[in-house]
């Protein structure tokens, strides 16, 4: 096995051509092997073997740097920088994480998993290496999908005009999750083509030669960096427009094709683009044919693709059937996905009626105010966002959506730990932004049923209103009824009168369980589901207070400005009070029951803390 002589990218350097391509096949068979069990980012992976080999072997590692975009692809990479046997442990609690992370390697020069900041990292790097006067090159890795933010644009337009050293390396598959739609992906999709290479390079001859005297040793000279130079004869190149040398397209899985060029980079002086044209989901067959499925995966049979997790109906395939049902009956129902079309539950969605749905691309920002610039005109946009995403989003909630009380439905997906992914991705805040924000409405539902009863709720109510809720399945408890919905309202679901608990959304069930735990220890608790976040129901728990003199809420939200500290600062008396939720960190990845055991949010944890603090 080459692998097993191959620790750091050094290694690399040591390797013959055919050694490469070997060792990229072994690569393969061990991402598979350990995704295949752990869960992570499949497709994306297998994609960028070839460009991660090539890479490395030109670059001065770590004291070169490169940032990846989201970084859900640098399984390569951190086998590649020591962390080869470690791989195994990938995702797993106290294992290494499925981003790149700083304090797991040298070789992780920034932590990431949202998407789009790689260029802004790199520029801000290049810049400050150009004040201190070091020599390191800084390549920013970027796909196609990540190219549509707003920020990768924005930091393109600015390192255009920079005039420092900077390489971005475009990893084009044509995929975002699923296939990318916009403009920007047509004008790749040209660019890729070989019609548009051959036609662009007809061109520069016919152009250069024909310059007098000197054309046809300027024709010979300027070959040497054809892709660059190519670039300024196609009618609306866009890198080459806004102040990049554009080098490409090249095969993506051809490593001396892939050397050649960075190397030719790297004598290059300015902002540098490369366009790299991978397979995703490259040498392993079904996520080749289906590199959406294939994009992030649960543990899965590797000979026959399919997953060995049951799959149980989860929030956001409730929330897509809802809105089916509903779209069917009022028309002025429209939905937006920033690339998330799968992940959110609006597939159904998107076939049923494409003429009323819109994916953004990796748009936050713009699909949250498109939203309120078409709830200005009548209609009623739904848009799903992950919790942790939506905090790009801050300031259209608040500028564009809530100052003039525009009716948009948020959906808060996956709010809460999330697990496995991680840090960037736990919903850990959305409660403490959203209760900041005036006009504002937030609920969450206790289970399925009630998922829908706020959706349709938030649809009839013309304001603006945030619903969020976790990812994965309902819990088991059959809770007797969901009571209708009213404005403002939260629900009793059992009464006593010794201590109050009131419980956001999935943690209804465990105020629930730990009732009845208290209850064998005669300690009689009044259980409320809060379901309106903002505004809460303030004269339910005042009273219920007033009589048990005890108050405990449980969110899964950081406890720092979230359910409980709001409602803390706003009650008419004072009363002994414990806050469940999470402490005031970024929280690691793990499984979501080994995080709630660790932060003290299972069942027995609270239910002993509360017994301890009761006397
Ligand atoms: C702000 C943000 N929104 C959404 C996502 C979810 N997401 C992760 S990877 C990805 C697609 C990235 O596509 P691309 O950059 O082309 O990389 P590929 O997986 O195709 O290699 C998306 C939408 C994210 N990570 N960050």
């Amino acid at each position: 096995m080459i692998l097993d002589k191959v620790n750091y990218p050094e290694d690399l350097k040591k390797l013959s051509i055919n050694e490469k391509y070997k060792l990229a096949g072994e690569i393969r068979d061990y991402i598979l092997d350990v995704v295949s069990s752990n869960g992570g980012h499949l497709a994306s992976n297998l994609g960028i073997v070839e460009l991660t080999i090539a890479l490395y072997s030109c670059l001065d590692l770590p004291k070169d740097k490169v940032i990846w975009d989201v970084s859900h692809q640098t399984y390569v990479h951190k086998i590649l920088t020591g962390r080869k046997n470690e791989f195994k442990t990938l995702r797993k609690l106290n294992g290494i994480a499925g981003f790149t992370r700083e304090r797991e390697s040298i070789y992780d020069v920034f932590d990431a998993g949202h998407s789009s900041t790689s260029i802004s990292l790199g520029l801000g790097m290049a810049r400050a290496r150009d004040i201190k006067h070091s020599n390191e090159l800084i390549v920013s890795v970027i796909g196609d999908g990540a190219l549509t933010g707003g920020m990768a644009l924005e930091a393109l337009n600015d390192a255009g005009i920079s005039k420092t050293n900077l390489i971005v390396i475009l990893n084009d598959n044509g995929m975002s999750i699923s296939p990318n739609t916009g403009g920007l992906s047509r004008f790749l999709s040209n660019l890729r083509t070989e019609r548009g290479y051959i036609r662009s390079n007809n061109k520069i001859r016919k152009v250069v030669k024909g310059i007098p005297v000197v054309g046809s040793p300027l024709y010979k000279g300027v070959t040497r960096i054809k892709n660059g130079i190519k670039s300024l004869f196609i009618p609306n190149m866009y890198f080459e427009s806004i102040g990049f040398k554009y080098l490409g397209p090249v095969d993506g899985h051809n490593i001396e094709d892939l050397e050649s060029i960075i190397n030719r980079a790297k004598k290059l002086d300015g902002p540098i683009l490369i366009h790299v044209i991978t397979k995703k989901g490259k040498g392993y067959k079904y996520a080749e044919e289906d590199p959406n499925k294939y994009h992030s995966v649960s543990p899965f049979n590797i000979d026959t693709g399919k997953s060995i997790t049951k799959k149980k109906d989860d929030y956001s395939k409730v929330m897509g059937d809802t809105l089916l049902k509903l779209a069917k009956k009022n028309k002025k129902i429209v939905a937006i996905t920033a690339a998330m079309e799968e992940g959110t539950g609006l597939h159904e969605f998107c076939e049923k009626y494409p003429d009323r749905f819109f994916d953004v691309e990796i748009a936050e920002q713009h699909g949250l105010t498109m939203a309120a610039g078409m709830a200005s005109m009548g209609l009623i946009p739904v848009i799903p966002i992950y919790s942790s995403f939506l905090q790009r989003g801050y300031d259209q909630l608040v500028h564009d959506i809530a100052l003039t009380n525009k009716h948009v439905v948020i959906c808060v997906d996956r709010a809460g730990v999330v697990g496995n992914d991680g840090e960037t991705h736990q919903g850990l805040l959305d409660l403490s932004y959203l209760n900041t924000i005036p006009n504002m409405n937030i609920m969450a539902p206790k289970n399925f049923k009630e998922l829908e009863m706020m959706l349709e709720f938030a649809i009839n109510e013309d304001r603006p209103f945030a619903i969020r809720y976790p990812r994965g399945s309902e819990g088991d408890y059959k809770f007797i009824k969901n009571n209708e919905i009213k404005y403002g309202k939260g629900e009793i679901i059992k009464t006593g009168s010794d201590i109050t608990i009131v419980a956001v959304g999935k943690m209804v069930e465990r105020a629930m369980l730990v009732s009845e735990k208290l209850n064998e220890d005669n300690i009689s608790v009044e259980v409320i589901n809060a379901r309106f976040i903002k505004p809460f129901d303030k004269g339910l728990i005042n009273k219920s207070i007033n009589k048990t003199k005890f108050l405990v809420t449980i969110e899964d939200n950081n406890v720092h400005g979230g359910f409980g500290e709001c409602l803390d600062s706003e009650l008419d008396i004072s009363v002994k009070t414990i806050n469940f939720g999470y402490p005031d960190q970024f929280i690691q990845h793990g499984k979501v029951e080994e995080l709630e055991e660790k932060y003290k949010l299972d069942v027995d944890s609270i239910y002993k803390r509360i017994k301890k603090e009761y006397k």
